[in-house]
């Protein structure tokens, strides 16, 4: 079923459901002014000096041209230090404490989430405000923007890092997609909003969760490959259609 908005129906579904995973992609953070990896909606896209994302957010980059990768993650640090989190953004953080499980699936590394307010979040694909050393492995909080030196030395062992994101080829963080697939087999409601779902093997967990018996409710400007395994798909911006499910409700 494809809707332009929330109805009475889906509030009904919102509020009879116990446990609710959401998955959330580049889209939910678009109304903030982030732009995205593949366009969708009227959405800005990822540019910088003429090379493609798949390219520079590459292992391969990280290999050849470590200083290049921070230059690039400098760049969008200095544009994402300005944004703030937008309405969907906080219902989300608002829906945490409405349900018995409620497990919030981001492959977002801006931490909008996080700046609104949720605070049980998997984050698939790092933090881009973290480095990752590469000689000792330890992580940090690597807040300063512009950096101050390329890359920025371990807090640890003085080793040079890396940003703490998964880069294409990449395995993602041991344990957080394990948790994120364990939430989504046992959600019966399971969101996926503002993501173009291509990008696996987060684009597998509305399919644990259906396989799980969850209702799956998209919501996205566009349809994209999952639209037909969801059982609605609510056509419309994530900051405005996000906020109905609580305002509407009787
Ligand atoms: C709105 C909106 C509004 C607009 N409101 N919506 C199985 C099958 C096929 C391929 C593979 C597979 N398993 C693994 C792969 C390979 C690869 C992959 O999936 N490739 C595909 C692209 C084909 N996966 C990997 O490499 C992963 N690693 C892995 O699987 O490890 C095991 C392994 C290791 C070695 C070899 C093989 C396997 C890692 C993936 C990591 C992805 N990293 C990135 C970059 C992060 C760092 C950075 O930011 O630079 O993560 S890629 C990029 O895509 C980023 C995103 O998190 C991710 C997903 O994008 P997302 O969020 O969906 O954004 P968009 O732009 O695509 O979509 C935006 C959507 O929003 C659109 O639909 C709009 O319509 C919508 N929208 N405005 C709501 N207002």
């Amino acid at each position: 079923m494809v809707l332009t908005e929330v109805t009475g129906e889906l509030i009904h579904i919102f509020d009879s459901a116990r446990n609710v995973a959401v998955l959330t992609g580049a889209g939910v953070s678009a109304e903030s002014g982030v732009p995205t990896f593949r366009g969708g909606g009227d959405a800005t896209m990822w540019s910088w000096r003429g090379r493609p994302v798949t390219e520079l957010s590459s292992a391969e980059m990280l290999a050849t041209d470590p200083t290049l990768v921070w230059e690039w993650f400098d760049y969008r640090r200095g544009l994402l230090k300005e944004l703030s989190p937008n309405p969907g953004h906080y219902a989300l953080a608002e829906w945490e404490g409405r349900f018995e499980n409620f497990a919030l699936i981001t492959q977002n590394i801006d931490d909008l989430h996080r700046a609104a307010g949720s605070m049980n979040l998997l984050e698939l694909h790092g933090n881009i405000w973290r480095a990752r050393c590469l000689r000792c492995s330890s992580t940090f909080e690597a807040r300063e923007s512009p950096l101050e030196q390329n890359p920025p030395l371990c807090l640890v062992c003085g080793g040079p890092s890396r940003p703490d994101v998964v880069l294409f080829g990449e395995s993602l963080p041991e344990g957080v997609f394990e948790r994120a697939e364990e939430a989504a087999s046992r959600a019966d409601l399971f969101f996926v909003i503002g993501t173009s779902a291509v990008v696996y093997p987060a684009a597998s967990l509305p399919i644990a969760a259906k396989q799980g018996g969850a209702r799956i409710i998209e919501v996205n400007p566009e349809r994209t490959d999952i639209s037909i395994l969801a059982d609605v798909t609510v056509l419309g911006r994530a900051g405005e259609i996000l906020p109905q499910f609580v305002t509407q409700r009787g």
